[in-house]
């Protein structure tokens, strides 16, 4: 079943019915100023840290749900009170529509012959939020309406505003003038910045005072100053400060009247003098609301919003047969990549915005699926990670984005960290051929005195995993790697006993297959990388230590049918035949074999098979089979869930994606591809009613087979998925993958298919790559004319000269 539908033509997913099966949001903003939204205009707004600078307040696990707060308008019509996008009144609507777009939303309601739509978007280079209203009377009786506005200011810090209320029930503090509520809570004492609201328009009365405007026993969908139809002019004090704005508003028949609201946020220059004073700098303020003070200056920023979209998404696109391949790879994959590399994991419907900040593991994988699109910003990323990273090698596992200082708040010792920054660095180099980032002084834990190149942190990242290898020669596996839940480094003695991370008494240490196959597969990379910038040495030393990893990987790290996943505190392996539950695990057999294990001898297709066999299912690949049943307290986190969902067996789209590279690099083009169709959003469309989560991005996970809600996804946007799944389709099945040297063509792709086209900008060049299948296999490049001259090999020469260059590849 389907809630709406794509329209392809202007970006779009537009939702048709407002009781979608879960809120489907959209995010706002691309650099600084960001927010949340919801398709009834549920969800909140901060400045660069969801935790820190909160400024519009969300009730998480709110009942209902996603009643927690939003960018609400409310119409008293003189006949009923309702709500354009249909929350928080939940009015029924004659017509509703949601269009989430790139950057915008445009939600549409109508009732009682008066049409409203309101387009939520935050213009580029700009820490303000604009909603765009139009009011049409499609009647033909004259209507007298009250609109009223609706924001609910978090007071900065969102951990302290939901905790903290002996305090902040009593610092609030608002002003009003003219058409403008501002929020300074704070503002004297320690804070820097305020926020605002503001319309364009005179108002017949305003709010500032939670209670006064909805009364003490009344929720957002029944506000008495909007159902009496007359606002109160209340002014916070402490308590709870909002800010609404009433506006009379009278429509002929067939009248449009236009409307700009505009949220922004304000921060002092270091000169201005404000301390102790109880006033505020509105000046900057006052420049924004006159920048958005017209109809026109909003529809030119829309405009510039779309064209920056038009450029970001220019840089790969594909032709194709398949509709949903196209909007997928064209469209939402590489929207959701610029989502997941501005807000990690931070804030989603899911990610509370409080307990994490930029990971350092998952910021630099989101680096792979964006770094196309702006690789200024990738390279900036790069850096700020990098510059947490610690002397040892190891990382912090998370940093706030305010401050930029890396913390362990959910752990430390996750040792497949390190790895990922050496992947991120090589694919902007491979991206921009800018190896000059390599010499870019970085500090160690954010210490500048403690500044190397970069060169040098990525070398202490590779010698990381060398220095910490284990019985079998190994990597040990730290608090956990990429799999967060299987800490196997867990005290074992009292069975129910919550689990402590740490090493075992007796001195056996747990160890990782899936580093081993990273290191393998990235430090390959590295080794090549340093080929390449002429340190012989160095590339050398690496690719000897990478073909020993694969020789202890073939010997330690083999089960017989598939690679073995790890070897417990105590020696035992985990993810084998041996083991009652959870006998094979996904993510070894995929980063194996992208580290190039087993290609030769036939076991990497052997693994491949045992994915298909045990782990494939019509909605995705599960992590592990059989599921845990049992606790087993030895392998930590992973076993308290019940069995079907997230590590425990659910379906991670996440490494889906490496089979389908795996599955790639062995030729099996029609088995990657098909495992793609499983998991892609688009092609979950149909089933929206069992899948539940937006059709237009990924999720993190799919309930498993052995879940009782088999096929239900959760943990939407905010997911390495994201970019992984881009690399996927993008470099390994339609194959065209940057280099050190230049673009690589490698199609590995269903041998139906007749062919495609991709036309990449690289490197200032573009080049329209036309992939002809006239002999229907999956792989390999028979012949490649570039300007209609035959090349050899399959890299694509660099012109350098910023012109089109027509591409002809013939598979067969
Ligand atoms: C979740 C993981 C998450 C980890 C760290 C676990 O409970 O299952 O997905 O990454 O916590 O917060
Ligand atoms: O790898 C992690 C990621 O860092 C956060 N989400 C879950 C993944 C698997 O545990």
């Amino acid at each position: 079943m389907k809630y709406g539908f794509f329209d392809d033509l202007n970006r779009e997913y537009v939702i048709t019915n407002p009781q979608t099966p879960y809120p489907w949001i959209n995010y706002l903003g691309s650099q600084e100023f960001f927010s949340l939204i919801s398709n009834t205009a549920g969800g909140y707004s901060f400045y660069k840290d969801a935790r820190l600078r909160r400024i519009t307040r969300y009730r998480y696990n709110n009942v209902p749900l996603d009643l927690g707060g939003g960018k609400y308008y409310y119409i008293n019509d003189g006949e009923e009170v309702w709500s354009p996008g249909w929350a928080p009144v939940k009015k029924d609507l004659d017509n509703y529509e949601c269009r989430h777009g790139m950057g915008y939303t445009k939600i549409l309601g109508e009732l009682n012959g008066i049409k409203t739509s309101i387009t939520y978007f935050v213009p580029l280079n700009t820490n303000a939020e604009v909603h765009k209203v139009v009011i049409n009377n499609k009647s033909n009786v004259e209507k007298n309406i009250k609109l009223f506005s609706f924001v609910e200011w978090c007071l900065w810090n969102a951990l302290d505003d939901m905790t903290n209320f002996q305090r902040n029930y009593n610092t609030g503090e608002v002003e009003v003038e003219d058409s403008v509520i501002y929020h300074k809570t704070e503002y004297k004492e320690r804070r820097n910045h305020y926020a605002f609201f503001s319309v364009n328009a005179p108002i017949y009365g305003f709010d500032s005072d939670r209670e006064s405007f909805m009364g003490t026993y009344n929720g957002f969908h029944n506000p008495d100053a909007v159902f009496k139809g007359e606002p109160t002019n209340s002014i916070a004090d402490g308590w709870h400060p909002i800010a609404s704005h009433c506006l009379e508003i009278n429509l002929k028949p067939g009248e449009t009247k236009e409307l700009v609201f505009l949220l922004g946020y304000i921060e002092n220059d270091p000169d201005d003098k404000w301390e102790g004073k109880n006033i505020i700098n509105k000046k900057k303020a006052k420049e924004m609301i006159q920048t958005f003070s017209t109809i026109e200056a909003v529809d030119r920023a829309l405009d510039d919003l779309a064209d920056y979209w038009d450029q970001l998404l220019s840089k790969y696109i594909l032709d194709s047969h398949d509709d949903k391949l196209n909007r997928m790879v064209n469209i939402w994959n590489q929207y959701q990549c610029m989502v997941t590399f501005n807000l990690s994991r931070s804030a989603s419907y899911f990610e509370s915005g409080i307990g994490r900040g930029m990971g350092f593991r998952d910021s630099n994988q989101d680096i792979l699926g964006f770094v196309h699109q702006v690789p200024d910003r990738a390279r900036e990323r790069i850096i700020d990670l990098a510059s947490t990273q610690l002397e040892d090698g190891g990382a912090y596992h998370q940093y706030q984005p305010l401050t930029k200082k890396g913390n362990n708040e959910i752990g430390g010792n996750f040792n497949d960290d390190p790895l990922w920054l050496i992947l991120s660095t090589v694919s902007y180099i491979k991206e921009t051929g800018d190896y000059s980032i390599l010499d870019v002084m970085t500090p160690y834990d954010n210490d500048e005195s403690k500044s190397k190149p970069l060169s040098d942190h990525l070398k202490r990242s590779f010698d990381h995993v060398l220095n910490n290898l284990g019985p079998h020669g190994l990597p040990l596996i730290g608090r956990a790697d990429w799999n967060d839940c299987l800490n196997l480094n867990c005290f074992s003695s009292e069975p129910g006993e919550s689990f402590q991370t740490t090493t075992s008494k007796d001195g056996r240490v747990a160890e990782s297959v899936m580093i081993a196959g990273m290191f393998c597969y990235i430090g390959e990379e590295y080794a090549r990388l340093m080929e390449k910038v002429g340190n012989k040495e160095e590339a050398n030393r690496a690719f000897a230590e990478v073909r020993k990893m694969r020789e202890v990987i073939m010997e330690h790290g083999w089960d017989g049918s598939w690679f073995v996943r790890a070897y417990d505190d105590f020696g035992r392996k985990v993810g084998s035949h041996e083991n009652e539950e959870g006998k094979i695990f996904i993510e070894s057999q995929g980063l194996c074999i992208m580290g190039r294990c087993g290609l030769e001898d036939g076991r990497a297709i052997q693994a491949l098979d045992a994915v298909e066999e045990r782990l494939a299912t019509k909605y995705g690949l599960v992590l592990l089979n059989p599921a845990y049943t049992k606790y087993y307290i030895e392998y930590g986190e992973i076993s308290t869930y019940p069995a079907g969902y997230k590590e425990n067996a659910g379906i991670f789209c996440h490494n889906n994606a490496w089979i389908m590279a795996a599955e790639a690099i062995v030729g099996r083009g029609d088995k990657a591809f098909d495992y793609y169709t499983r998991i892609a959003p688009a092609y979950t469309e149909e089933r929206s009613e069992i899948h539940r989560m937006e059709p237009y991005v990924y999720s993190q996970m799919i309930a498993g087979k052995d879940a009782s809600r088999f096929g239900e996804a959760k943990n939407s946007w905010l997911t390495g998925t994201a970019s992984w799944n881009f690399v996927a389709i993008s470099q390994y099945i339609l194959g065209i993958k940057p280099d050190f040297d230049g673009l690589i063509v490698d199609p590995s792709i269903p041998k139906g298919w007749d062919g495609y086209t991709v036309t990449r900008q690289y490197r200032g060049d573009t080049y329209r790559i036309t992939v002809k299948n006239p002999n229907h296999v999956s792989c390999g490049v028979s012949k490649i004319t570039v300007d209609n001259k035959e090349i050899s090999g399959n890299i694509l020469p660099l012109f350098g000269d910023g012109k089109l260059h027509e591409v002809e590849v013939i598979l067969g």
